[in-house]
């Protein structure tokens, strides 16, 4: 007879991410199940390609592909394998109008769908990173496209970060964690390969008011306006709260995790290599943005708010600030050539 033998750490009592997606559509009397099934797919996806990466230096998967994105960038073979993964996926169901990847020149619509939402996506975040085995990452953003005004074309994906239904990313690190928000708080899920199932274990995500690390790739220094130089200093100063402690991953979705779970600000600041900035705004910024604002962060080009920038290409760059509340102020007053408020 069973008695209350121990339960193995990974079969959690936590909820799935599928089971805590479709309670959230059982809370939404309009839903259709459409959105549920795109993030589904998102979910899958993302343990798809978890089992790529883990297995990359074994099954000639690292190393690039010879080509180049539309970035310019030298395509990684698992940037492909994401990429198509991802667009595979999303199109199975029909409910996915279009999609927009950092790894494709145009986006890509699905004529034949009858869902109503639009995916951006850069498949795999920190591509470069991939072959000295550094986290990577997989962001993703949903928006609404309305069918009253006829199919979706390429502009329709041309929407600002504020109308993003849901946002988030994947972090293929130390292990396999998507943090989502669809608007009401942001929550992380484990991914446990022994259940293959991502369990609910970062409920109701708060960024802390002010971090002490600061994030920033101290390379580009000497490309830096005299603004961001001046915050530079600060935060490396001495006096109250500081100096910050310095933290660069270049990755993307790591620097930012770890940003979210500790506080601090991460800085892409526009410079003389970048004067818009390095990265883009619709499928790496906006999400993050929502993610961190929802999170009770802030999320900025450190002139203004990131969910308000509206994109006027799909590949278009912005500066990009992101962190705690204050400390992006901070950032922010610099910006403004003032001294923080402390
Ligand atoms: P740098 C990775 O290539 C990426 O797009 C982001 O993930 C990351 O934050 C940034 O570029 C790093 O850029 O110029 O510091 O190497």
């Amino acid at each position: 007879m069973l008695t209350n033998s121990w339960v193995p750490p990974s079969v959690s009592d936590s909820p799935t991410i599928e089971t805590f997606i479709l309670e959230g559509m059982f809370q939404a009397p309009a839903a259709t199940g459409t959105f549920t099934s795109i993030l589904n797919q998102i979910v899958l996806s993302s343990k798809l390609i978890t089992g790529r990466v883990r297995r990359a230096g074994l099954a000639d998967l690292l190393g690039h592909t010879g080509g180049t994105n539309v970035q310019g960038e030298v395509v990684q073979k698992l940037d492909v394998i994401a990429n198509e993964t991802l667009i595979r996926q999303l199109k199975r169901r029909g409910h996915c109008a279009g999609c927009a990847s950092e790894e494709l020149d145009h986006a890509i619509l699905f004529p034949d769908a009858t869902g109503s939402y639009l995916v951006v996506f850069d498949p795999l975040d920190g591509s470069s990173n991939i072959d000295v085995n550094i986290s990577i990452g997989t962001i993703f953003g949903l928006f609404r496209c309305d069918r009253q005004a006829g199919p979706p074309t390429e502009a329709s994906f041309l929407q600002r970060g504020s109308d993003l239904v849901a946002a988030g990313y994947v972090i293929y690190g130390s292990s396999t964690v998507i943090v989502l928000t669809t608007g009401r708080g942001v929550h992380g899920f484990t991914y446990d390969p022994t259940a293959g199932e991502f369990f609910l274990s970062h409920e109701d995500m708060r960024i802390p008011e002010r971090g002490n690390t600061y994030s920033i790739n101290e390379g580009n220094h000497a490309r830096w306006s005299p603004e961001v130089m001046a915050w530079n200093q600060y935060i490396k100063g001495e006096g109250p709260g500081r100096p910050y402690g310095h933290r660069y991953v270049g990755t993307l979705v790591a620097d930012a995790h770890r940003t979210l779970l500790r506080g601090g600000v991460f800085v892409y600041p526009e410079d003389t290599k970048n004067p818009r900035g390095k990265l883009r705004l619709l499928y790496e910024a906006a999400p993050m943005a929502m993610v961190f604002e929802a999170a009770g962060g802030r999320a900025s080009t450190g002139r203004e708010r990131i969910l308000d920038v509206l994109p006027t290409t799909l590949h278009e760059r912005v500066p990009l600030v992101i962190g705690s509340r204050r400390d992006v102020e901070d950032y922010e007053a610099f910006m403004r050539g003032e001294q923080p408020t402390g």
